[in-house]
């Protein structure tokens, strides 16, 4: 697709560094760069780098720049483009870019850049989706994955799952057109299996994709226990500094207090919360019931009890509460105080681990929390993940549409049974390539930033 229109825009961030670099795509880029070096076309061979003079339109002197010609189709947007990296500061590549303006391009809008990748199929969505979140990546993890997207794993099992629909269509098409029986048992039996293994794959998807906000955003660690066992002394110690205070008085933490640390290569929000026990105290009611909504929230849970005393009711509670989360997150038992006398010594049901944030190292528990996190993310390592609440939105559609077909498929209503695998392959295609998409994609990449 061949737009008329030639766009310039700044790529790099608004502000001082080394260099700055203006991007302009379109079929009038090789002569807005023969224009404003003052060189014949022929100068600029693709993909080679060239030193040289910047003018404006008066033919004045702006800076000394590299430039390099990408010619079409092998850029990134699929167009002529022209890269001009100027020293670097602000005033100097606006110089430039209000040249190019002047010489006929268009200010870019928004991910216009990667929006005309994706319409000159240089990129599907998910590509185009990946490039946008990576930008925005704040952990490692995240980087390998959207790495992996961006290099098109995730179109690679997408597209083989709408081929198997594809498949499926076709033998239901052809038993409408032609056949005057139903659908023999055996193929409809195949169609079943078939169908079953994509709703599984489908689901696997899903599941991992939940784990993305962990992943992209950070893990959350929540510290509970009954008052006085020592949360806040935990935290500063993780912490290594006095966030919380600290004191003999059972009750001291009233509210949440949250903080950030990295545990190896994990970035981590911890949150130590006020002790959980029966109260008269309003305020001590709405701490505690905060300390609740913490881990509702947390991927992890530190549950910490005082080993040097007997189990108490307060504990008891507690461990009740534990018991409910038990399936949806990871918990550890943790039995501090362990410079006094070992009283409680193991909590069934929960691994455990002894310290004191009094005495000697913590650095056990650290180890086990890291062990713990990196296993959360190389099970979701493994297999794809899909990047926006888009793609998780579109898959949904699709597995309901799946869902949707199995009972006309049983009851040999075929017209049935194909209109809803003709809206599963819809659904499934417009994660890397939408059917009705104009609206959607000035939306999608209206949300990039300027020269992407
Ligand atoms: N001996 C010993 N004392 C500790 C240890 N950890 C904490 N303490 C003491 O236990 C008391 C309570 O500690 P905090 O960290 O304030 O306990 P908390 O669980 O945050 O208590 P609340 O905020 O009231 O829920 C303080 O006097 C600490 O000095 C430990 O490992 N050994
Ligand atoms: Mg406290």
């Amino acid at each position: 697709m061949v737009s008329l229109e030639t766009i310039s825009a700044i790529a790099t961030p608004h502000g001082i560094g080394a260099i700055s670099i203006i991007r302009i795509s379109g079929i009038n880029a090789l002569n807005i760069a023969s224009k404003i070096t003052k060189k014949d076309k022929s100068f600029f061979s693709p993909r080679e780098a060239k030193l040289i003079t910047i003018y404006n339109i008066n033919d004045k002197k702006i800076d000394k720049a590299i430039v390099i010609y990408f010619k079409a189709p092998n850029s990134f947007t699929g167009e002529d483009i022209i890269e001009i990296q100027t020293h670097g500061g602000i005033v100097v590549a606006k110089m430039v870019l209000v040249t190019t303006l002047k010489f006929g391009a268009r200010l870019a809008r928004g991910g216009e850049f990667s929006q005309r990748a994706f319409l000159n199929n240089k990129i599907d969505l998910s590509e185009a989706e990946a490039i946008s979140e990576l930008i925005n990546a704040k952990s490692e993890e995240a980087v390998f994955q959207l790495s992996k997207q961006l290099h098109g794993s995730l179109k690679i099992e997408v597209e083989n799952i709408r081929e198997e629909l594809l498949e499926i269509l076709a033998h239901s098409e052809v038993v409408i057109d032609y056949a005057e029986d139903d659908l023999p048992k055996d193929v409809e039996n195949n169609i079943l299996i078939k169908l079953n293994e994509i709703s599984e794959k489908l689901k696997i998807l899903l599941k991992y994709s939940q784990m993305r906000n962990r992943i992209f955003d950070g893990f959350k660690i929540a510290i509970i226990g009954r008052p006085n066992v020592g949360k806040s002394s935990l935290l500063n110690k993780l912490l290594n500094y006095d966030r919380a205070i600290v004191s003999e008085i059972a009750g001291t933490t009233r509210d949440r207090v949250e903080d950030y640390l990295f545990i190896g290569t994990h970035s981590v929000k911890i949150v130590d919360t006020a002790g959980i026990r029966e109260s008269k105290d309003q305020i001590e009611q709405i701490g505690i019931a905060r300390s609740i909504e913490a881990i509702e929230e947390a991927d992890i849970i530190l549950a910490i009890f005082d080993n040097s005393q007997e189990l108490s009711q307060e504990d008891q509670n507690i461990l009740n509460i534990l018991n409910k989360f038990k399936e949806s997150k990871k918990i550890l038992v943790v039995l501090n105080k362990s410079d006094l006398k070992h009283t409680i010594n193991n909590i069934n049901m929960f691994e455990n681990i002894n310290i004191s944030t009094k005495k000697g190292s913590i650095q056990h528990l650290i180890d086990k929390i890291e062990e713990i996190l990196s296993s959360i993310n190389n099970s979701a390592e493994s297999g794809n993940i899909l990047s926006s609440t888009r793609q998780i939105d579109e898959v949904e559609k699709t597995l309901q549409e799946i869902e949707n077909s199995f009972e006309p498929l049983k009851n040999g209503e075929l017209e049935f049974f194909s209109f809803h695998i003709n809206e599963a392959i819809e659904r499934i295609s417009s994660i890397s390539r939408p059917f009705h998409h104009s609206e959607m994609l000035d939306k999608m990449f209206g949300n990039f930033c300027l020269g992407k």
